[in-house]
């Protein structure tokens, strides 16, 4: 079981990640959430003996329920909450990265107190450093997921293109503007996108960016000087935040392998 520093974990059900074992991915996602926050969690897959077959037969069965009588679930992540189905008994089943985010953010204090504009806007943020993360996974699977990268070269090529010259400037020029607007107006330091602590917008911010620099090192680095405050400044204090610092040199920390941020050479800046 996950075991991060749990300052909170009193107040909290005992939360199961649902996802590949092998991978970040999309999971990482909500790892980050629950590590920051110093809950404990289940990472099912890698927790649990056969815990994977508990995760694809939750996730990916072909019936009309995943589990405890929640509806089905398209694809991992998801987040299974013993305990929080309608019943009060039962557990509850949330899937959709955002949407678990989304759940997770008031319980975790990882979105502004009492702000509804406020969850907005992290929610926001998200789905933005989450669209982000798709053209990442695109630029190396632009035709199909189900194909290997091999067979759709020539087409990754003119995809990373396209997703490092026009896309990641694009994406970070708005994040970079949203720092500066929050340093000006929500106390942010330059440290924080909304408001003055961390929320869950930081950390998939972070996340999605820490996934560019290695997928895409010398482009990453080129741009240092473009965007110096989201890429300096912003990224080195998420990886200092409690509960993250601890988490990214333990071993539940996952390398890049296959997932969505893949290193290719030939894809980065030439
Ligand atoms: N929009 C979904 C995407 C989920 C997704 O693509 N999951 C991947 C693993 S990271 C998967 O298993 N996909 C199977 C598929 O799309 O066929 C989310 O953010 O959770």
């Amino acid at each position: 079981m996950a075991q991060p520093s749990s300052k909170k974990h009193r107040n909290h059900p005992q939360y199961e990640l649902l996802y590949h074992p092998g991978i970040p991915g999309r999971g990482e996602f909500i790892r980050l959430a629950l590590e920051a926050a110093g809950v404990p969690y289940k990472d099912v897959a890698r927790d649990e003996q056969d815990g994977y077959s508990t995760v694809q037969q939750i996730c990916n069965n072909k019936g009309l329920e995943s589990t405890d009588g929640n509806p089905p679930v398209f694809s991992p992540p998801a987040l299974r909450i013993p305990g929080a189905g309608k019943d009060g008994k039962s557990a509850l089943v949330i899937a959709q990265t955002p949407n678990i985010l989304l759940y997770l953010g008031e319980r975790l204090e990882l979105v502004p107190e009492d702000d509804e504009a406020g969850r907005f806007y992290v929610q926001q943020l998200a789905l933005t450093a989450l669209d982000l993360n798709n053209e990442m996974h695109d630029s190396h699977h632009p035709i199909a997921g189900a194909l290997y990268y091999e067979d759709q070269k020539p087409e990754s090529l003119r995809k990373s293109q396209d997703v490092r010259e026009m896309r990641i400037p694009k994406f970070l020029s708005y994040f970079e503007r949203t720092l500066k607007h929050n340093e000006k107006t929500g106390n942010g330091q330059g440290l924080y996108l909304v408001g003055d602590k961390l929320t869950y917008a930081d950390t998939t911010v972070w996340q999605v960016l820490d996934g560019c620099m290695f997928a895409f090192p010398k482009e990453m680095e080129a741009r240092k000087q473009e965007f110096p405050a989201l890429l300096g400044k912003f990224y080195e204090n998420v990886k200092e935040e409690s509960g993250l610092k601890e988490y990214l040199v333990s071993k539940r920390r996952l390398p890049y392998s296959m997932g969505v941020f893949r290193h290719y050479p030939e894809l980065d800046r030439q």
